[in-house]
Formats: structure tokens, sequence, C-alpha cells
């Protein structure tokens, strides 16, 4: 019983950032790795092919960023269920340009389909969407620039063996595909960081057959204060739509999350959540990210603001409230799905009842005691103590040092998560089991 408690806690537990060590993905994928070495059957016939294909030592290329970070990434782009390649590599003594080839398997051997230079020294990401709505996929390629944060976008369409290049060009700082206009075909949203050479602002780039050409269907400004997109996720908002939750950082490490979704009815892009001269309400100083905190695949953000408290608090001492947001897109506005009361130190939460909402519970750090002691607020001064979460570490619970008034709640191997209830009578007291409940541990991510 109390296994499922932590469990379903630990899954309704919210996500924030850690840059601090660890194990950063981007370490893998920033530079050229030795090529991997010779193996059997299709991939090294691949290897083969690109081998023969280059003129002279090569590097493959891994893209630095996106879903795809292999070299030879494998994907069924005309849908015939057998897989082509897509390989990225430089010459030995050409070191601004980066060879594509596209490679695709026909009675049992590999061919090449195309071999397309460019002129770049990195590939910033690679991924696949139906963007001419012919059920197949295209390549969409990001060169990086000589300009940090501004690459170029390339897209290439392949069927039949033959590889044509779709025209794009477009400069961003990261991309994203998806169907948001609901149309059934995939669209590439790109999202631009400010630049001496660019505002700040996403574009929507929808597929002229005519023209063969990625053109901007719709812009809309972006926050010029954000200096790195720290979390993007595609999320639905409603009514069938998607849109983009954007989490971005600002030089100071301050967070804030932005929402990109195409308006069908005014065809507009919209970011209601950033207005000129306006703070946006998601601004905040801890690295908490836009997460689905219910599984319910819809993405909340979160806000941040200090529980009550009276002046002689000092600030550090008062635990801070995270609100999960549901946003909703009928009428742009947000609504409260529910809110936690946070301890980043020890990366943990309580999630609030509906009767604590209204200002009438606070909770204080003691940073001597590991604790976080949760208080009845009287307005303007703290009423009486509820109850206290404490942490010990896991081998003075173990060994039931100072522990005998403390129940456990979790326990990994660094902390053992413990209580003591103080207060049943209030009516804002939880019961024990309500604590155990509304417990659960913060997931660390690294992005
Ligand atoms: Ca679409
Ligand atoms: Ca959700």
């Amino acid at each position: 019983m109390k296994l499922k408690t932590v469990l379903s806690a630990v899954t309704l537990g919210a996500i924030f950032i850690s840059s601090a060590g660890g194990c950063n993905i981007t370490d893998f994928s920033s530079d050229n790795l030795l090529r991997p070495p010779k193996t059997m059957g299709d991939e090294a016939e691949i290897e083969q092919l690109i081998a023969d294909t280059a003129k002279d030592e090569y590097t493959l290329k891994y893209p630095k960023s996106g879903n795809y970070r292999s070299a030879i990434i494998m994907s069924d782009l005309d849908g015939d269920k057998t897989d082509e390649a897509v390989a990225f590599y430089r010459e030995r003594d050409d070191v601004t340009r980066i060879h594509m080839l596209v490679m695709y398997s026909a009675d049992g051997e590999w061919k090449l389909s195309s071999n397309s230079v460019t002129e770049t020294t990195d590939i910033d990401s690679v991924d696949f969407a139906d963007v001419g709505g012919s059920k197949t996929l295209e390549i969409l390629v990001g060169y990086t620039t000589y300009t940090p944060n501004i690459n170029k976008l390339s897209c290439y369409t392949y069927s039949n063996g033959t590889t044509e290049e779709i025209q794009a060009g477009q400069n961003y700082s990261g991309f994203y595909c998806g169907d948001f206009n609901s149309d059934g075909k995939n669209e590439v949203m790109t999202l631009s960081l400010y630049t001496t050479e660019n505002e700040a602002g996403a574009t929507m780039l929808d597929y002229n057959e005519d023209k063969k050409a990625l053109y901007a269907k719709a812009s809309v400004p972006m926050d010029p204060n954000v200096v790195r997109f720290k979390n993007v996720a595609i999320s639905n908002i409603g009514e069938n739509t998607k849109g983009i939750i954007i989490d971005g950082a600002f030089a100071s490490d301050e967070l804030n999350t932005q929402i990109i979704y195409y308006n069908k009815e005014l065809l507009l892009l919209r970011n209601p959540l950033f207005k000129d001269k306006k703070k946006n309400f998601t601004q905040r100083s801890c690295s908490v990210i836009s997460a689905d905190i219910d599984n319910d695949s819809v993405i909340e953000i979160p806000s941040v603001s200090k529980l009550p408290h009276s002046k002689n608090e000092s600030e550090e001492t008062v635990a801070d409230k995270i609100t999960w947001n549901t946003f909703l897109m009928q009428n742009e506005s947000t609504e409260v799905k529910c809110s936690m009361i946070a301890n980043y130190n020890f990366g943990y939460t309580i999630k609030m009842p509906e009767n604590w909402l209204s200002d009438t519970v606070t909770a204080l750090y003691s940073t001597q005691d590991n604790s976080t002691v949760f208080y009845e607020w009287k307005k303007t001064t703290l009423g009486s103590k509820l109850f206290e979460i404490k942490v010990f570490d896991v081998e003075d619970w173990d060994k039931g040092k100072n522990t005998d008034e403390y129940t456990l709640i979790y326990k990994d191997n660094r902390y053992a998560y413990t209580f003591i209830n103080l207060n049943t009578d209030s009516q804002y007291s939880l019961t024990d089991d309500e604590i155990k409940t509304a417990f659960s541990i913060l997931t660390e991510t690294v992005v």
C-alpha cells in the first residue's frame, strides 16, 4: 500500500532541470567523433558506400541537437516499409563543406541516391516530416552558420531513388515539425532567438507545391530577452490543436514560458503569454520546466511565487509555491490545475489541497534541520504548526539516529524523506496518509 502511494506520487513529480555536473547529452554530439567500428550487414554496406563516395579520408558528422544524433540515420522516407539511410560527412581537406548522402536499398544492395554539398561546418539538427502531404517523409536539415544561434534550414524530398531539394533557406535557432493547423500535413515551426541579425520570433513554414518551396505562412514576435531555449515540447492545447511550449532562459538564468500556436480562424500565429512591456506571469527564478504533471497528454506550465509570510521572515526561509497552469486556447487564458509547495534543496514537493490555496497555509524551510515546516497562515501571522517534513541522510535513518518521532515516506540511496504530524485538529490539517500521498519527488532532467 505504501509502495503504491509513493509510486503514484513519484509519477506526479514535477520536472526540474539541473545543469550542474552529471551527464550532459550534448557532450556526445558536440564535436566530431571517431568513426564507429566496422559492422555487419546493412550498416557495413552503408559505410562502404560512404567510403566509396567520399574522396580520400573523411569524418562522419553528427547532428548537435534534436531527435536524431547519429551520423548515419535510418528512416523509411517513401513509406515502402524499408528504411533509407541519410549520412553526413566532411572530407579531410575540405573543412568548410559537409556532404549529405541519401542512400536506398534495391535489389539487395545499397545505392546512392544523392550527394548534396553544403557550405557549413556542422549539422545543427535533422528531422523527418510529411510537409508535402504525400505520405512520404521529407528530410529537414539545419546547418550551422558562423553566427551562434543562427542555423540555416534545408529540405529534401525522396522517392524512387531520386532526391530533390525543396527550397528552404530560412534562418532559425531551433525548428520543430508537426501538424500545427490540423490539415493532415506537417508544417515546420522555426524559433529564432534575438541576435544582431534576427528579431526574436516564431515562423510557421508551409509547403508550396507549385514553387516546390517552404514559405513563411505566419510569424509572431517572441521574447527578445530569452537567450536560450531550455525546454521545448509540442502539446495538445485544445480543439485538436497542437502548440509549442517553450521554456526559455534569460541571461540571468531566470526562465519563462511562451506558447506558440496557429489560430485557424484568424490565420495568425499566436504567442499569447508574451506581451511587450508586460511581465510574463510564468517568469521564475527556479529551474522548473513545463511538463505533463498529471499524464493527460496536455502539458502544464509552471508559475512560481512565495507562500504568504510576514516582513520579519527572510525570503530564503519562505517556501515556494509552484502552480501548474493549463493553457486554454479558446480564450487564450490559463487555468490552475494544481499547486505544490517545493523544497528544491532536497528535490521534493507537497501537493496543496484545495482549502490551502487561498493563502491559508504557509511553509518555512529550516536549513539547520533539513526540514520544511507547515503552518496555518492567519492573514498576517503564523498560526499553529501543522506538520513537518524532514530529510535524513539514509545512513542516519537506517541507524535510527534521532529518528524516533518521524515516519518514513520515501527513501532513495541518499536520503530518507520523513514526516511528523503535529496537529490533527486544524481545518487545514492533513492525515498521515494524506501527507504521504501529497509528497512527491522532483524529477531532475539535464537539458
Ligand atoms: Ca498541417
Ligand atoms: Ca497534463
